[in-house]
């Protein structure tokens, strides 16, 4: 079976996003012909777009899958309804976003899905967690995370501590 390392970005700044995240990674780790194979520290991040809107919590994970990149994306979508994903105004707040950010080495570009994913160069919330879980990892053209992250205007990214137990505050 061929299989390829997937990244999956994750965010939330809703209803407990911490819990959120945690229990999306669970529901990603159990995929069918898919195994999590890094996962990243959650930052806490300002919200790109408007402000009027809480701030949220990003992570990235990596993936290894045998799903072709439109079933992974099914799947990511199903999980973001059952975290009740609702597509409201656009830049809004939301409960859970799950982003297929990288797919192997391959390039896509169909009506429901664009990888890289087009915002993955120019956000620190997704490019930091991404270099924390593959330091060494270049776009299929070429530019290195690193390059880009150097590159990326600064969101006052804070780092969350690792934590145990319940999950009750933000
Ligand atoms: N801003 C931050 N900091 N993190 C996100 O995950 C995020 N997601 C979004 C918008 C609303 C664009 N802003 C974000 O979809």
């Amino acid at each position: 079976m061929n299989r390829v390392t997937a990244y999956v970005g994750l965010g939330s700044n809703l209803e407990n996003p911490l819990r959120q995240l945690a229990t999306a990674i669970t529901a990603l780790a159990a995929l069918p012909d898919t195994s999590l194979v890094a996962q990243s520290p959650f930052y806490r991040s300002r919200p790109v777009g408007p402000q009027d809107q809480p701030d949220f919590v990003n992570g990235a994970v990596g993936l290894s899958t045998g799903l072709p990149a439109l079933i992974l994306l099914d799947e990511l979508q199903r999980i973001e309804k059952s975290h009740g994903r609702e597509r409201g105004r656009r830049w809004g707040p939301r409960t859970l976003d799950l982003d297929l950010l990288l797919y192997g080495h391959e390039i896509i570009h169909s009506p429901r899905l664009v990888v890289p994913h087009p915002e993955l160069t120019n956000r620190d919330f997704v490019l930091q967690p991404l270099l924390d879980i593959a330091p060494s990892l270049a776009l299929p053209d070429g530019r290195t995370l690193e390059d880009l992250r150097a590159q990326c205007p600064d969101n006052g990214l804070h780092r969350l501590e690792p934590r145990h137990g319940p999950q009750t505050g933000p």
